[in-house]
């Protein structure tokens, strides 16, 4: 699971997010990674980003999981705007569900992004250092193509 915020204190609207992530039915938070900064992709004209990877182990299906995620996005106040890659409270991206590959208007798997951004891959590698994705690349081949990011303390 792919977590991203710009808007209302990110850093606060992805700890909230990882907590709401632990109550979902069916469902367990195996491991969270560090909680990263970065510019936007997009408009530059927003705020920076805080990005994180949660892994999930869960019984719901892929679709009843993005609802679920939806639902969560909701709740933290996301409003979906008219501009794409806009400024958001929270973003839930389904980076992965198993090696399973999804061509459907409402589910896209793997996240078509998942190969292209260092806020992805760099968190991902967190959680699973030693993961292979759907196409065959591993994750700690493919991040070293990007340049670091930096890591936020999220001590209080
Ligand atoms: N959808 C399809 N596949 C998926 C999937 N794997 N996971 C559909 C989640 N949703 C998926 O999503 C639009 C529709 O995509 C959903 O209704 C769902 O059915 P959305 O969240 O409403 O729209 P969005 O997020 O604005 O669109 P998009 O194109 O998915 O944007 P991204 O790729 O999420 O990018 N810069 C930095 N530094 N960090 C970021 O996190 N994020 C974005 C948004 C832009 N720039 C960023 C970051
Ligand atoms: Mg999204």
């Amino acid at each position: 699971m792919g977590l991203g915020s710009n808007l209302d204190n990110p850093i606060e609207q992805i700890k909230k997010a990882l907590q709401a992530l632990k109550l979902l039915p069916n469902t367990h938070l195996k491991t969270q990674s560090a909680l990263y900064r970065s510019k936007p992709l997009g408009s530059q004209n927003q705020p920076d980003y805080i990005n994180a990877v949660a892994m999930l182990a869960t019984k719901l299906s892929p679709l009843v999981l993005l609802e679920h995620l939806q639902v969560i996005e909701n709740e933290q106040g996301r409003v979906r705007g008219a501009e794409r890659w806009g400024p958001r409270t929270l973003d839930l991206d389904m980076l992965l569900y198993d090696n399973l590959q999804l061509q459907q208007t409402r589910l896209i798997l793997p996240h078509p992004g998942l190969y292209e951004r260092a806020f992805v891959l760099y968190p991902l590698y967190d959680c699973s250092p030693d993961l292979i994705l759907p196409n065959g690349q591993a994750v700690s081949v493919l991040m070293r193509g990007f340049d670091g990011l930096e890591k936020v303390s999220t001590e209080p």
